[in-house]
């Protein structure tokens, strides 16, 4: 049951930074926010290297300042108004506006160099670098890359094809509780009072996402010391495991000061479930959801698989329309693969974990972005930095650090940015 968005016609300023307005799945401008996000996820295949992908983000600022938006948009001069809608993403909602469409864009979701950056950056272990690079040296299909023995492959890459129809078949709500509460139930055996909580995507209230985020943690501090390597234990031993990957916990109290402060340091681990089938109702992950609101570029597009890259892949080069849904092919195995993302936060630096594993991923950057423009404090994964009191600020709930930084509570589901 989607619930109505509210629509309202009063004239509005935007704030200017994300983390000042609410950002809903749902809202009244999906037509040119497909578009822009197309351009933004095809900045982000053209970049290069570490560069900063400006580009991308401006293209998403701008999708962003119309999600928030509290009605339709229906002419270019609200457009104009709007923070962060530069002169390339005004041009494209002008197109939209006049025609339906946006020529642009169409081009660039039909053409040869997006689709098959979206197919290689779907298998695990790929990024846009090497995306690019096989691209370049004309590999066309996930065929091409497995039938190359020259390519050295890495662990994650291997498993990434070898589990490419089940990690690009997007993990359902449903699933993403099994797997917490499989997680949940081997935690509190080892350590009772800990709590293992799903972030990400799902605590935003997508009802579809690409991984399952779980973050776990105990009221106690320090007792969570060991617990990851336990639970991974036991997880081995039941042989549900089918990747793992582990950090240790990196955290630096002092590198807040330092420009590495983005960055997170919890222990953690990157891993591939192996979710056995008969704990899914039948049919629930071959069965499509209804698309999403009709966009401008679906509008004629001979290629409808290519543009939500996340939920759908481009079945064709995938290896086959059929194999996707044949039950067959799948049969040989029982489970299927689910990427899960394991993260142990210690009790002081909980809340500032939640915010930032709950996302979105632009919502974090733009209250970082925030917290060192307007308030000179240094926001982190683990911490709060007030750089003008020299002190660190605590907080035992999201709400404090909203708090300290003198913003509006945001639920969840309207950091969706
Ligand atoms: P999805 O899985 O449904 O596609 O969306 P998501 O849940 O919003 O994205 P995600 O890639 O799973 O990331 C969840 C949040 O975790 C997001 O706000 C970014 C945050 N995050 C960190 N550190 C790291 C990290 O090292 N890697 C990744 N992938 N995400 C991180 O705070
Ligand atoms: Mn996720
Ligand atoms: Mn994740």
């Amino acid at each position: 049951a989607q619930a109505a968005v509210p629509v309202s016609t009063e004239k509005m300023t935007l704030p200017k930074h994300e983390c000042q307005r609410i950002t809903r799945l749902k809202h009244h401008n999906h037509r040119f926010t497909t578009a822009l996000e197309v351009l933004e996820e095809h900045a982000g295949y053209l970049q290069v290297g570490q560069k900063t992908d400006s580009r991308a983000r401006a293209f998403r600022r701008a999708a962003c300042s119309l999600k928030a938006l509290p009605h339709p948009l229906t002419n270019v001069e609200e457009a104009r108004t709007l923070p962060h809608v530069g002169t390339h993403s005004l041009s494209v909602i002008q197109d939209i506006l006049e025609d339906g469409y946006s020529q642009e864009v169409q081009d660039i979701s039909d053409g040869d160099f997006y689709g098959t950056m979206q197919l290689f950056t779907g298998i695990f272990g790929v990024g846009s670098a090497t995306a690019r690079k096989w691209y370049e040296r004309g590999f066309r299909t996930l065929d091409d890359i497995r039938n190359d023995s020259t390519l050295s492959l890495k662990k994650d890459q291997t498993i990434g094809l070898e589990l490419y129809q089940d990690l690009n078949t997007p993990v359902t709500l449903a699933e993403a509780d099994i797997i917490q509460e499989m997680v949940r139930a081997e935690v509190q055996k080892l350590l009772p009072g800990a709590t293992v909580v799903l972030t990400g995507g799902f605590r935003r209230g997508k009802t579809k996402g690409h991984d399952v985020d779980l973050l776990i943690s105990h009221p106690t501090e320090g007792k969570e010391t060991g617990l990851l390597s336990a639970v991974l234990a036991k997880l081995r031993e039941k042989d549900l495991l089918a990747y793992e990957t582990t950090s240790a916990n990196t955290y630096d109290p002092s590198s807040v000061s330092r420009k590495e402060y983005t960055l997170d340091h919890f222990e953690r681990c990157f891993s591939i479930f192996k979710l056995d089938k008969s704990l899914i109702s039948s049919n629930q992950n071959t069965k499509q959801a209804p698309p999403s609101p009709v966009g401008a570029v679906q509008q004629g597009s001979s290629r409808p698989d290519l543009l939500h890259h996340k939920d759908k892949v481009s079945l064709e080069r995938a290896g086959g329309t059929a194999s996707f849904l044949d039950e067959e092919k799948t049969e040989e195995k029982t489970w299927i693969g689910r990427r899960v993302d394991l993260i142990i936060a210690p009790a002081s630096q909980y809340a500032y974990a939640l915010v930032g594993w709950t996302g979105s991923k632009h919502f974090n950057r733009s209250l970082r972005l925030y917290a060192d423009n307007e308030m000179n404090m240094k926001l982190t994964n683990h911490v709060l930095y007030d750089s003008v009191k020299n002190q660190y600020l605590p907080a035992s709930s999201e709400e404090d650090v909203f708090l300290h930084l003198q913003l509006p509570y945001r639920e969840p589901a309207e950091r969706n940015c």
